[in-house]
């Protein structure tokens, strides 16, 4: 039973690989205007353009996929790539392409406050200033703020750890805003500083490192944690042929994310399938960029037959990569975690990583300002089971994980290596 689970857990990891294509069945349209993608364009973005309607991006994108070549193929509406060729269509089509997935042109022509609807304000607080992931969660969460026509405060203590974190927040309460959404660098550590929010009457949440539930309302979860965690052994079980000295280099000791990874990558460990690998030390980096390239050049000292290093967070498995090269290392250690693959295509490249893994981040910052958004509105209350629409990004649900522990899963997550390094979908 518990085989089928992995086996299925890893199965959904690998399917994750390629974002489902929706072009499937679209009608094949004239284009009136053929556009070319510059730099920072995104879908949206052309929809609001040409149709007034942010959400419209689908007609765009069912157009050029049935448009063919030399238009592009759109397979994930996230992701285009400068100089594609896309296929605009008149508005009456467009009307009839959105209708097919059932949806009104012009639903979001304004935005929600323009609308008579209420604009919110949203604080969201990533775990440190200076992150690559947190600038692309960071751009998620200022397009969804941008539909909704809410306000986004995007505020990073200078380093990731949990005293910064609460000031900022004791700092936002005096602010008033609607909802304040946080990384937690300690779960346990934030928990009365978000009681203390929404005593005050702001909507406390957590995002990607959960506050423990004492001191949140729900938490949005990048992936499922246990697949996260289980696969991050096995990509380096395959790495290393099965055998060997093994170290995990986190990122700070009371990440709630990281030890969730760790605790289930100590679980898949148990498989006797593993037992000639050895777990040797698990050091932290606390995703400070310096202190992680310093404790993984520790590593390669103090174990000098070190076989593998797993990295769970993208400032440390950047840094392990970076110091691997620098000290020829690449290829006689392994290294797998998670990372942005902007940041680690090169190391791909030229066979420094072999494989590692990550979601969307950009959509974390869009799915978790959705959240805010439909909380302050009141149009959930934070219950399980309820559901509700995030954009672009569809229909999701609050579900209770025990204990009145509540999460919204984002989705699975994605493998990377040599076949899609450089494919749209490894684009953040
Ligand atoms: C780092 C942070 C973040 C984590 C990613 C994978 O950027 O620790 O919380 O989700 O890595």
């Amino acid at each position: 039973m518990k085989k089928l689970l992995i086996v299925s857990l890893a199965i959904t990891f690998l399917l994750a690989l390629v974002p489902m294509a929706s072009a499937q069945g679209a009608t094949k349209v004239a284009c009136t205007e053929d556009y070319t993608v510059q730099a920072n364009d995104w879908l949206s973005k052309l929809s609001d353009k040409y149709f007034n309607d942010v959400l419209a991006y689908w007609a765009i994108q069912d157009a050029t996929n049935a448009a063919g070549a030399p238009y592009a193929t759109i397979k994930d509406p996230n992701v285009i790539e400068i100089g594609w060729k896309l296929c605009v269509p008149s508005k009456d089509d467009a009307v009839k392409l959105l209708a097919a997935k059932g949806l009104k042109l012009g639903a979001t022509a304004a935005p929600a406050a323009a609308a008579g609807g209420k604009a919110y304000k949203i604080a969201l607080v990533p775990k440190g200033a200076g992150n690559p992931y947190f600038d692309a969660v960071h751009k998620g969460a200022d397009e969804a703020a941008k539909e909704l026509g809410d306000t986004m405060i995007f505020q990073a203590p200078a380093t990731a750890d949990a005293a910064g974190q609460i000031e900022i927040v004791n700092a936002l309460i005096a602010q008033k805003p609607d909802v304040i959404g946080v990384s937690a660098n300690d779960g346990d550590a934030l928990a009365p500083a978000g009681k203390k929010a929404m005593d005050a009457g702001v909507k406390v949440i957590s995002w990607d490192s959960a506050i423990a539930p004492s001191g949140r309302i729900l938490n949005e979860n990048q992936a499922n944690s246990e697949l996260v965690g289980r696969a991050q052994v096995q990509m380096m079980y395959d790495m290393i042929g099965g055998a060997g000295d093994v170290a995990i280099l986190s990122a700070g000791a009371t990440m709630t994310n990281q030890n969730t990874w760790i605790k289930w990558m100590q679980e898949e460990l148990k498989d006797p399938k593993y037992k000639d690998i050895n777990l040797v030390a698990t050091v932290y980096g606390d995703d400070d960029r310096q202190k992680s390239i310093n404790e993984a050049q520790g590593l390669f000292k103090t174990y000098p037959n070190l076989k593998g290093i797993i990295s769970p967070t993208s400032v440390g498995i950047a840094a392990a990569a970076k110091a691997l090269q620098d000290a020829g290392l690449c290829g006689k250690v392994q290294l797998t975690g998670l990372g942005l693959p902007s940041e680690l295509r090169d190391y791909v490249k030229n066979d420094c990583i072999k494989a590692f893994g990550l979601w969307n981040p950009i959509d974390q910052g869009y799915l978790t300002t959705y959240i805010s958004h439909r909380l302050a509105a009141g149009e959930i209350k934070g219950v399980a089971g309820e559901t509700f629409r995030a954009g672009r990004m569809g229909e999701y649900k609050i579900v209770d994980t025990g204990n009145g522990d509540l999460q919204v899963y984002q989705g699975p997550p994605f493998k990377f290596d040599k076949t899609n390094i450089d494919s749209p979908a490894a684009s953040f």
